[in-house]
């Protein structure tokens, strides 16, 4: 049995629910319950506020733990970062007024930043021998300009819209961050091995999303051409068909270069492409 730490509700909640789900982990008791089991996997799920689930999971009040590695970054617990999964992506970035006239990092020395990320912004500037005031405070860090607390601000950045409309530009981009699964850094053997589970059903998942599984026929002679198109398969899956000139090719693609590979495959001579999605990748 392994208790893990999720964020009780906030943007990396339903992605963490999602994931547990797609892995099989049904987690059914209600969200206000602290803690609830799960059915299909021996787990506890601990619903914590995400700023402390690295102390949560340093402390071994649960085992592992799902939250953003900008807050592992910045809560500096010793805990393990096992693996990224793939979502919550975001950065940490410097803004600045749109009208200060911002030419390089030089222009923050003697300036005060705004952040609720005192840590990892000291070890930039210091880093960059950047001699700044720090201020640290708990939200709505994209104010602080406007209302004279701060000259500039360091916070995360997905789209950019807040900044915008805070009439801020961002300036540097410090730490990308997304959701990773951690781990208190000695787990007892028996729970080693849940995690080792866990870790093998997430990384199937993980690594399956954006990929597609594509079904084509294709004259036999371009085969050869066509498998050159598609590397990272190890061998695509080729059957023969009643036509002896043609073949029926299995590939999957990722989705992100999925038409420009398609268009690649027709200029071949493939026909009838059939694009399914993909549940999962076991390697
Ligand atoms: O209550 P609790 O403490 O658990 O939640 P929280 O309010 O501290 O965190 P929450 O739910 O806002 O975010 C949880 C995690 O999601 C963060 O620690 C990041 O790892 C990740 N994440 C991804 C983000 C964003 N994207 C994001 N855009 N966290 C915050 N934001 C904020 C950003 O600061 C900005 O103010 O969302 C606003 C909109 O961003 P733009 O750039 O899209 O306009
Ligand atoms: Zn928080």
């Amino acid at each position: 049995m392994i208790r893990i730490a999720i964020q009780a509700k906030g943007r990396l909640n339903e992605d963490s629910m999602a994931l547990l789900a797609d892995a099989g982990i049904d987690v059914t008791a209600s969200k206000r319950k602290l803690v609830a089991q799960a059915t299909g996997f021996p787990l506890e799920v601990l619903y914590l506020r995400d700023d402390d689930i690295p102390q949560a999971v340093a402390m071994g009040v649960a085992d592992v733990g799902i939250v953003g590695l900008n807050e592992v970054a910045e809560r500096r617990q010793d805990v393990r970062v096992v693996m990224p999964l793939g979502f919550g992506a975001c950065r940490i970035s410097l803004a600045v007024p749109r009208d200060a006239g911002y030419g390089g990092l030089d222009w923050f020395n003697g300036k005060r930043v705004a952040t609720s990320y005192p840590h990892v912004l000291h070890d930039f500037f210091t880093q960059h021998g950047v001699k700044a005031e720090i201020h640290e405070i708990a939200g709505s860090v994209e104010i602080a300009p406007a209302v004279g607390l701060a000259d500039a601000i360091f916070d995360i950045v997905s789209s950019g819209g807040t900044l915008v409309q805070n009439g801020l530009v961002e300036v540097e981009r410090v730490f990308h961050s997304e959701a990773a699964l951690i781990a208190h850094p000695q787990l007892a053997p028996e729970k080693q091995a849940d995690l080792d589970k866990l870790q093998f059903r997430f990384s199937s998942i993980v690594e399956s999303r954006g990929m597609k599984y594509v079904l084509m026929n294709i004259p036999k002679q371009k085969v050869a051409e066509a498998v050159a198109l598609i590397p990272g398969m190890r061998s695509p899956t080729v059957l023969p068909l009643a036509d002896e000139g043609w073949c029926s090719l299995h590939v999957v693609i990722r989705e992100a270069e999925l038409w420009e590979k398609i268009e690649q495959l027709k200029a071949l001579g493939a026909e009838g492409i059939l694009v399914l999605a993909l549940e999962n990748m076991i390697r």
